[in-house]
């Protein structure tokens, strides 16, 4: 398995696809939004994603499901905060979901190890050159805008070339900041701008994301286009809670795939896919 560089030794000695469990710290996130909102919630959530196998917790206090609009950096400092400090504490790896530089900051500063950003650096004109001032790894997700109006941006001429080629604009743009491009994980972002077909054209595909040569993740767990999917009859989603399965069916095919990291809800069941993909390989 190749790490991106700056993991603690921990994670960056995994022979496998790593687990990052989610952790939304949220009143509103679409898929657990308001379960883990309260600070001692969130932590026990967080200590449970643990035990069941998570590599990395994934803390965010701000959602980015559909619609969903900015909430100001104190509200986000104060949702994750707390919760970060404890984890760490518990010496668990943690990751930080921001869009913003100056809660990265203070969550790197305070012992999380890595940053995600579904905006890929694109929200905060802050975000690069604080990267550069820091040696974890980065999450850059395919991104096309904020979450309120994404919906309207998912037209693609041909989603994976476009995606590709929208994600290789983000790496130049890290380089020239002064980003080292060893540390960067990739994500295309499934949902974010994209319908269910553009997401499943991107899984089909994923060789071509891979061949832009970092390690990639993939959050699939729970997202709309698996409700959409399993529908039933009438051609009512199939409710978050019922999507479990097919969510660790694609960490299956993620890991067997090659896939660096997969972004989940419940971890055991992910776990235990990318054990099975490592055995089914072989050692990576
Ligand atoms: N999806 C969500 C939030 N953060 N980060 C990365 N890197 N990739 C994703 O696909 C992603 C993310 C939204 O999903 P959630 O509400 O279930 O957390």
């Amino acid at each position: 398995m190749r790490h991106p560089a700056g993991l603690p030794r921990e994670i960056s000695s995994l022979d496998r696809t790593v687990v990052m469990g989610i952790l939304n710290v949220t009143p509103d996130s679409f898929s657990d939004g308001g379960r883990w909102h309260d600070a001692s919630d969130a932590i026990k959530r967080g200590r449970l994603l643990r035990e069941a196998g998570a590599d990395i917790v994934d803390v965010g206090g701000e959602s980015t499901r559909p619609g969903a609009d900015r909430i100001p950096e104190q509200e986000e400092l104060a949702r994750v905060l707390p919760v970060v400090d404890a984890l760490v504490a518990d010496a668990i790896p943690v990751s930080i979901d921001t869009m913003r530089a100056s809660v990265a900051a203070e969550c790197v500063s305070r012992g999380a190890c890595v940053v995600n950003d579904v905006s890929g650096g694109q929200a905060d004109p802050d975000m690069l050159p604080f990267l550069a001032t820091v040696s974890a790894p980065f999450i850059a997700m395919h991104w096309r805008g904020p979450s309120a109006v994404m919906q309207s941006l998912a037209t693609y001429d041909d989603v994976v070339s476009d995606v590709c080629r929208e994600i290789g604009a983000r790496l130049v743009a890290l380089e020239a900041a002064g980003v080292s491009l060893d540390r960067v994980v990739i994500d295309p972002g499934l949902g974010f701008a994209k319908n269910a077909e553009h997401n499943w054209a991107i899984l089909r595909d994923l060789e071509a994301l891979m061949s832009l040569g970092h390690p990639l993740l993939l959050g699939a767990s729970r997202k709309r286009f698996l409700g959409e999917l399993l529908a039933d009859a009438d051609g009512q989603l199939r409710p978050l809670e019922g999507r479990e399965a097919a969510g660790d069916a694609i960490t299956a095919l993620a890991a067997a795939a090659g896939v660096w990291g997969v972004r989940v809800h419940e971890v055991a069941a992910s776990h235990d896919a990318v054990m099975v993909a490592r055995a089914w390989r072989g050692p990576a």
